[in-house]
């Protein structure tokens, strides 16, 4: 056995996850492909790419000290910040001995006989583990669609998931974007202040919100600061991992007036506050449409041409059942000249040519294309890696019907593998390092668990699998979720199976059914 365990990904998962398995007294080596650490904030460097959680919220909790001294320059952080903030937590607790970079893992292969796993990244010796963690991030493989001609296109095609490092310049530019989900909405301002010209080619409008976004009041930053510990608490308890003080009312309990009221005081706070305006909003469809045309009706207010404005207007999905975005200045940046929005539903995307895009028979010449078109989502990295268990059974095999977990952590037939933030638990759909911390913190509870009582694996049972797939499933179908083609859904990448992968009944109810799990012997799995 080369190390007790091997964590794949240097994230925000991999990296809290080598934390606390040295802090509990295990060997661990991380294996990451990138070529420092970050995750998903060292891929996408794309130009306004920011975190939609406030930063103070958006990052970790486990250290007192950590978040005493770490000062956030903005209410909404950009990527270069957030990832300078996880190198220094690489820095500070010493982790970068324990990880090798550029290592792309490629296979891992459980061999029941020794209970242990053999990792396999090219150019390295393979490494034998007892255990196998997959911190491999849910939105880490970016989907490049398959859209004719692109290999013919004469200038630089970036996707916002793969940004190179070196400086892109836009300046002087005519530059294409095709999508408009968080992505796209984010880099379109900030392309059109460098571009000459910039056209946006939209499939389908989205939901999206102001962030409000600026520097941190460092008053009200002393105020977090000071209340540190409570404020993590009632993120930790609440549903979805960032406590924003849901209202208990629903929709139609009050007027007219008395809901325009809250939705304008909760727009006015930025972000995801409109989110909490009532509790029904995602169950209730006639509740929805309230806190749509809201939204619309502000689309309408800040876009200038009707006709643009009209394109923009998001129709056809629940609010919330794609991701909301957090913008600055995204429908504003559509009343400046030199930007253009060609609305593929009217005008489809016939091609790409050499010099630019053909949609509804009209080129748009371009110099660089953005491909803001998003990733293969909570599956995708996983498929990606010759995953073994228990007699060969292969994980993409396992999972083609959509994936299959016991509480998003383990999987029948591959022992000794956990998943972090993964497919089956609540994850994409609250704050991602909330959840990672909760994950990561029961993970190496288990671990510890089976060492003191001398155990050598772990393995989800067939039946508490199944049980957690229908629960995940009957969850999700009693909301409105499912009603949008959504990446949630895996919906985005042609023929994947289309299963709404993640736990909607918000992280607080699921620690407790996590949590009672590890009460219970671990209820649910087999433990040798
Ligand atoms: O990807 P998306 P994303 N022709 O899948 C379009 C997180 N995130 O990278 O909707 C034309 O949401 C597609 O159109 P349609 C966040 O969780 C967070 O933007 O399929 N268009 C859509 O408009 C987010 O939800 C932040 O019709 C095509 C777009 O591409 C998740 O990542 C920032 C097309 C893809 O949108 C993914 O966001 C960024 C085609 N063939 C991301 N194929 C934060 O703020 C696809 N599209 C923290």
């Amino acid at each position: 056995m080369d190390v007790d365990a091997v964590v794949i990904g240097a994230g925000f998962a991999g990296l809290y996850m080598l934390h606390e398995l040295r802090a509990r007294g295990f060997s661990a080596r991380v294996l990451e492909a990138g070529s420092d650490v970050g995750g998903t904030w060292y891929w996408n460097r794309y130009p306004g790419a920011r975190c939609d959680i406030e930063s103070v919220d958006y990052s970790y909790s486990f250290s007192e000290s950590l978040q005493q001294e770490w000062e956030w320059s903005e209410r909404y952080s950009a990527q270069p910040e957030i990832l300078r903030y996880l190198s220094h937590v690489a820095d500070r607790f010493d982790l970068r001995r324990d990880i090798t970079f550029d290592a792309r893992v490629t296979a891992a292969h459980f061999d029941e006989g020794a209970a242990c796993w053999t990792v396999h990244a090219p150019g390295l010796p393979p490494l034998v583990s007892r255990f196998c963690i997959m911190a491999t991030g849910c939105l880490s493989v970016p989907q490049v669609p398959a859209l004719p001609g692109l290999g013919d296109f004469h200038g630089p095609v970036h996707h916002t998931g793969n940004w190179p490092e070196s400086d892109v310049d836009f300046s002087g530019r005519a530059v294409g974007v095709i999508g408009t989900g968080s992505s796209g909405i984010q880099s379109i301002p900030v392309i059109a202040r460098q571009a000459a010209r910039l056209t946006v080619f939209q499939r389908t409008p989205n939901f999206s919100v102001p962030a409000f976004n600026g520097p941190l009041d460092p008053d009200e930053f002393r105020e977090v600061k000071a209340r540190y510990r409570e404020r993590r608490e009632a993120n930790r308890a609440s549903s979805g991992g960032v406590d924003r003080a849901t209202n208990e009312q629903n929709t139609f309990d009050v007027d007219e007036d008395q809901r325009l009221h809250e939705f304008e005081s909760r727009w006015g706070r930025g972000g995801f506050h409109l989110l909490g305006s009532y509790a029904d909003i995602m169950v209730d469809q006639r509740a929805n449409d309230e806190v749509a045309e809201f939204v619309r009706g502000k689309i309408r207010e800040v876009v200038h041409d009707p006709a643009t404005a009209e394109a923009l207007l998001p129709r056809g999905h629940p609010l919330g059942s794609k991701r909301v975005c957090v913008d600055t200045g995204y429908f504003e940046a559509y009343n400046q000249d030199h930007v253009t929005l060609v609305d593929l539903r009217r005008s489809p995307l016939e091609t790409i040519t050499a010099r630019g895009v053909r949609a509804g028979g009209v080129e748009h010449e371009l110099d660089s294309l953005v491909l803001a078109t998003g990733f293969d989502a909570m599956t995708g990295a996983l498929d990606r890696i010759d995953v073994r268990g228990r007699d060969g059974c292969e994980l993409a095999e396992a999972w083609s019907g959509g994936p299959a977990t016991y509480l998003g952590l383990g999987v029948a037939g591959f022992p000794n593998m956990f998943v972090l933030a993964g497919p089956g638990s609540p994850s994409v759909l609250t704050n991602m390092v909330t959840s990672i911390e909760q994950h990561v913190q029961w993970t190496a509870g288990c671990v510890d668990h089976l060492r003191r009582n001398g155990y050598r694996s772990i393995e989800a049972t067939e039946q508490a699998q199944h049980d957690w797939v229908e629960h995940v499933r009957e969850l999700a179908a009693e909301t409105l979720f499912p009603k949008a083609a959504s990446w949630y859904l895996g919906a985005n990448v042609p023929g994947k199976q289309q299963v709404f992968m993640p736990y909607v009944g918000g992280l607080d109810l699921y620690e407790e059914t996590c949590d009672a799990v590890a009460a219970n012997d671990y209820r649910g799995f087999d433990l040798k």
